[in-house]
């Protein structure tokens, strides 16, 4: 077998964002471009000579292709083994798992995450460490630094590799090992929780429903809950992979999982709703008639992780990404832990969680995870409050309400304006940035400013710091307004306006959230001037 070494030039915009690099399926799959960017991986770690790497995706349209180019990459790059997940699927948290459990040196996870996928939508790349994590900002930097200088790729010319079952084959001279992707992460779920406990609250009647959006998550769910815990057949909903997700947005939110909010309501309703993403590492929790916030998610579990065995020792810490609400604060505080407060995205908890200092991690985004991995986990999210129910047996609508009495309540919405005018975004932004130092003391839309800053995030482990993270402004009576550009986007900007008012008064804590923001709401359009600056009159996306 021969290696081919292609001259190429360099492919402006090859920077990986929040999570990877996230481009439209059509630009990854012109002549080159994949090939470009991971040989800048390759090249950006130092070479992959003699390493052993996991690769897996979500299973959207190309991954089965990349999947192929990346191997044979892999092998002309003198690779020793790469573990693929059968058919090139894994989910993220299962990737992460693997690079662990393997001690393999790092892993490629074919995904766009909750972005649509076919033709026509979304791919993307992410490269993960040898702890399980995304690669922190510094190697995306060299991997970015090493596409502007990039000259060549090698490739062998090779047949394509059997993926279709487990076993091990060579490529040229490296191993390509073929495993179950589901079975070590059930296996390690089952060391985490309380299985006999959950099994008995199902088979007493306990009704759940998982949404797998045609994403990943189908055959893990089917595995865990049907099959270990005995769910009633039926229990996991839209559970087989497509490349397209049927056509949906694998985002599980109340807009794209509307499917689910809608059986989840009314006295016929299952007990327990839950879905995940495109990739698996995303949650979204429900209830009969109710919707947990993926903020409030984090302080509940957090303030009941104690109850699943893997976590009875109690808490070393927890980390939130910053425009995750202060409800987790709260937990923290309760128990003596510390509280860290991280830019978004999930690779700033990768040192927190390998020094110990946190292990319990979660961002707004519905995000939540521990140090089991190094990735957040959707059906580890779901796990978890179903230990948590099992063992308290309340309903989820009464472990909120416990919740808020003993803590208080963070209202929270997350408004999202999608695809708006890059330079109209940026404006916003920058005309925040330049007024901060003005702002405290005014009032908006009746509300005074007590705090406004850039937030800068100074890693406590490896003391590197990270500027310019989103604009926080603090409001009079425990509210609070972030403003950032969304690093996953693939079109235009996105504009994300967060938004948090802390709710103590017993009287006021079921209040409609939207209702109850509205003040903090008006006060943000009155500071940033959204209308202004992007043309739109309301959000794309609420959640
Ligand atoms: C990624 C990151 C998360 C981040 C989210 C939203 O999630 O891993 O840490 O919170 O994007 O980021 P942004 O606000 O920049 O769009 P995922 O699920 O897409 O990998």
């Amino acid at each position: 077998m021969t290696i081919t070494t292609q001259a190429t030039t360099p492919i402006p915009g090859q920077k990986p964002g929040t999570s990877g690099l996230r481009k439209k399926t059509r630009v990854f799959m012109q002549p080159g471009y994949l090939e470009n960017f991971v040989q800048s991986v390759f090249n950006g770690v130092g070479g992959i000579e003699g390493r052993t790497l996991v690769l897996g995706g979500d299973g959207r349209h190309f991954n089965d292709r990349a999947a192929q180019i990346i191997l044979k990459m892999a092998a002309a790059a003198g690779a020793a083994r790469v573990i693929v997940g059968q058919g090139a699927l894994l989910s993220t948290p299962a990737a992460s798992h693997l690079i662990r459990l393997r001690k393999a040196d790092g892993g490629l996870v074919l995904s766009a995450s909750h972005n649509p996928g076919g033709p026509d939508a979304d791919f993307g790349v992410k490269y993960n460490i040898a702890n399980g994590g995304p690669a922190p900002e510094a190697v995306t930097d060299a991997i970015h630094r090493a596409s502007e200088g990039l000259r060549a790729y090698r490739i062998l010319d090779a047949a394509d590799a059997d993926l279709s079952r487990p076993g091990e084959a060579r490529l040229g001279e490296m191993i390509v090992e073929v495993v179950d992707p589901v079975a070590d992460y059930a296996d390690l779920m089952e060391r985490l929780f309380d299985f006999d406990t959950i099994r008995a609250l199902l088979a007493g009647g306990f009704r759940l429903r998982f949404d797998a959006m045609h994403a990943i998550t189908g055959p893990y769910a089917r595995a865990l809950l049907e099959d270990r815990l005995g769910a009633a057949p039926g229990s996991i909903v839209n559970a087989t992979p497509l490349p397209d997700f049927g056509g949906g947005h694998p985002d599980p939110n109340p807009v794209w999982a509307a499917d689910l909010v809608g059986a989840m309501t009314g006295p016929e309703a299952p007990d327990f709703g839950a879905a995940s993403d495109g990739d698996g590492d995303r949650n979204m929790i429900l209830g009969r008639d109710v919707y947990v916030t993926p903020s409030d998610s984090l302080a509940v579990l957090a303030a009941n992780a104690h109850l699943a065995p893997g976590y009875a020792d109690g808490l070393r810490g927890v980390a939130r990404s910053m425009p995750t609400s202060r409800a987790v604060d709260v937990v923290a505080d309760a128990l003596g832990i510390p509280c860290h407060a991280t830019p978004t995205g999930w690779k700033f908890f990768g040192n927190l969680l390998d020094a110990g200092q946190a292990t319990l991690c979660g961002e707004e985004s519905a995000g939540t995870g521990s140090d089991h991995v190094r990735e957040k986990d959707g059906l580890w999210a779901v796990l978890l409050w179903l230990n948590i129910l099992a063992v308290r047996g309340q309903s989820v609508a009464e472990i909120m309400a416990d919740h808020w009495a003993r803590f208080g309540r963070h209202y929270y919405s997350r408004h999202d304006y999608e695809g708006v005018e890059a330079e109209g975004a940026a404006r916003l932004i920058d005309g925040l940035r330049a007024r901060l130092a003005t702002l405290p003391g005014q009032s908006f839309a009746g509300l005074a400013v007590t705090a406004a800053e850039d937030f800068a995030y100074h890693d406590p482990v490896d003391g590197s710091v990270s500027r310019a993270q989103g604009v926080q402004i603090g409001l009079e009576g425990g509210a609070r307004v972030v403003f950032r550009l969304s690093g996953t986007g693939t079109e235009g900007a996105t504009l994300r306006v967060y938004l948090e008012l802390a709710e103590a008064d017993p009287a006021r804590l079921h209040d409609d959230p939207q209702t109850a923001l509205a003040p903090v709401i008006a006060a943000a359009e009155a500071l940033a001037g959204i209308t202004r600056h992007t043309g739109r009159k309301a959000p794309d996306v609420i959640t």
